[in-house]
């Protein structure tokens, strides 16, 4: 029973106004094998004591590359709640608990068939409304069709276990099945980040990427550092035969 909801006057003091708001969004919640189970505020999805009761959510990650294959970075804004100023993958967020984004609006009625599928399809929906709400991505730069699912990851994350994070808040974290989708444009995309979101964007090579983490003014999210350092390398040098790399798996990391 995830009944700590503490007062938001005290939980939200000093935080920007429109990412408290987010905070009401609904949260997929999910067993252990990712059935979802209810519905959660973002709020108390991400609040470390819910967390550390075992609270757990569905979450998606984007990693979109150029025609270079360049990968798009963000950082994250200084307004976010979470994790704020770190740089990490081109998008992140959650699947909303509604029909369209648990993906159970399929035509083929596919649901007892394949749970799986129905939520990729979900998870994609909600990637393209975030690339467009994060970074300005129109939906015509991200077909459905388009994205890759690969893997999904499960991981426990807190605020406060980051050295040298200034912005670090123990009252916050996250803990996450985190659906990889892997989005190869096709041709420029149009990017008009939105200041509340995104401080910064880049695209960057693998090695570029690797120099950055050489860099220690530059903090990474706890995320994108856990898939970086088990699985994003191997499926940059394969991104024109992904195949390999696709599973029905829950990487427990
Ligand atoms: C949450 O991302 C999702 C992952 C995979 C960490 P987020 O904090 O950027 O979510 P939102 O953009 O909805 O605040
Ligand atoms: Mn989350």
């Amino acid at each position: 029973d995830h009944n700590n909801d503490p007062k938001n006057s005290e939980l939200f003091e000093g935080h920007d106004e429109e990412q408290i708001k987010l905070m009401e969004e609904l949260c997929i919640v999910l067993d252990y094998n990712d059935k979802p189970i209810g519905a959660g505020t973002k709020k108390l999805c991400h609040i470390m004591d819910n967390i550390n009761e075992g609270l757990l959510h569905r979450a998606f990650s984007v990693f979109l590359f150029n025609e270079n294959n360049e990968l798009l970075l963000q950082q994250r804004a200084d307004e976010k709640i979470t994790f704020p100023g770190m740089w990490t993958n081109t998008c992140c967020s959650h699947p909303l608990c509604v029909p369209s984004e648990l993906g159970l609006t399929s035509t083929t009625n596919s649901q007892e068939i394949n749970q799986l599928t129905n939520a990729i399809e979900g998870v994609k929906k909600a990637a393209q409304r975030k690339l467009d709400h994060e970074l300005g991505i129109p939906y015509s730069d991200s077909p459905l069709k388009n994205f890759q699912f690969l893997t999904r990851i499960h991981y426990k994350a807190g605020n406060a276990g980051l050295s040298n994070n200034e912005q670090s808040d123990s009252k916050w974290g996250e803990h996450e099945i985190d659906y990889i989708l892997i989005l190869k444009a096709k041709n420029n995309i149009t990017i008009n980040a939105n200041v509340n979101e995104v401080s910064n964007y880049k695209f960057v090579s693998a090695n570029e990427l690797k120099s950055m983490f050489e860099d220690s003014s530059l903090i990474f999210t706890p995320w994108f550092k856990l898939i970086c350092n088990s699985f994003l390398f191997k499926w940059w040098e394969n991104l024109s035969d992904l195949e390999p790399f696709k599973d029905e798996n829950i990487h427990r990391l």
